[in-house]
């Protein structure tokens, strides 16, 4: 065999143990309006003392809110740490890896979901503007599946700690969704520095870089 042919097969070999090593992390996501307590306590966790008033006369409001899914039948649903209070799930990725959401709408009103920070088509923007792109408004009972990228752009700049932190949030009436609760973390983990026990999602073909 030529030296040429063995340099081609070198370089298809590169290029292949390379594009291996980016994963597709799936999330299954649902918005669901809910009752949500603001101090299921009744105390001020700061100080120890009771809620104020006129505070402590209600407590719970309706919000709308983005749950994380095992799977998607949207059955059960996965623990999230206290601390993440009403945010929605961390959505997690390391620079070259796929986010492929499945959305599903179970609240009253139509909504989305849209990334900063994350590379996407305008069909996967998850936000409402004209002319309306698939994925821009998700009604009632409707599904959508996002196909996000986490690019060099998207991670952490030279200089910075090894993750960084973007957002998520639904895009139909931004300000009013979000209050509401729509929103949630994006962490963008440098190529290669991802702790493999951290809650990233992955697909078997990527356990290599991503043990379970
Ligand atoms: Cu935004």
């Amino acid at each position: 065999m030529s030296s040429v042919k063995f340099r081609a097969i070198g370089l298809f070999l590169l290029f292949s143990a390379s594009a291996c090593l980016a994963a597709t992390r799936h999330y299954y996501i649902a918005a669901e309006d809910v009752a949500w307590n603001y101090a299921p306590s009744g105390r001020n966790l700061l100080n120890g003392n009771p809620i104020p008033q006129p505070w402590a006369l209600k407590l719970e409001w309706p919000k709308t809110r983005y749950i994380e899914y095992t799977d998607d039948s949207f059955t059960g649903s996965k623990p999230q740490p206290e601390w993440l209070g009403i945010l929605g799930p961390i959505i997690r990725a390391e620079v070259g890896d796929e986010i492929i959401v499945e959305f599903l709408n179970r609240s009253r009103s139509g909504h989305d979901m849209h990334p900063h920070g994350l590379r996407y088509d305008k069909n996967n923007e998850g936000s409402l503007y004209l002319p309306v792109a698939k994925g821009a408004f998700v009604a009632p009972g409707a599904r959508y599946t996002y196909h996000w990228f986490a690019t060099l752009e998207s991670g952490p700049a030279p200089g910075q700690p090894s993750s960084i932190v973007w957002w998520y949030h639904s895009h139909v009436d931004p300000a009013i969704e979000i209050n509401a609760g729509l929103i949630g973390p994006i962490i963008v983990t440098a190529k290669g520095k991802a702790n493999p026990a951290s809650s990233m999602p992955s697909t078997a073909s990527s356990s290599a870089t991503f043990p379970a």
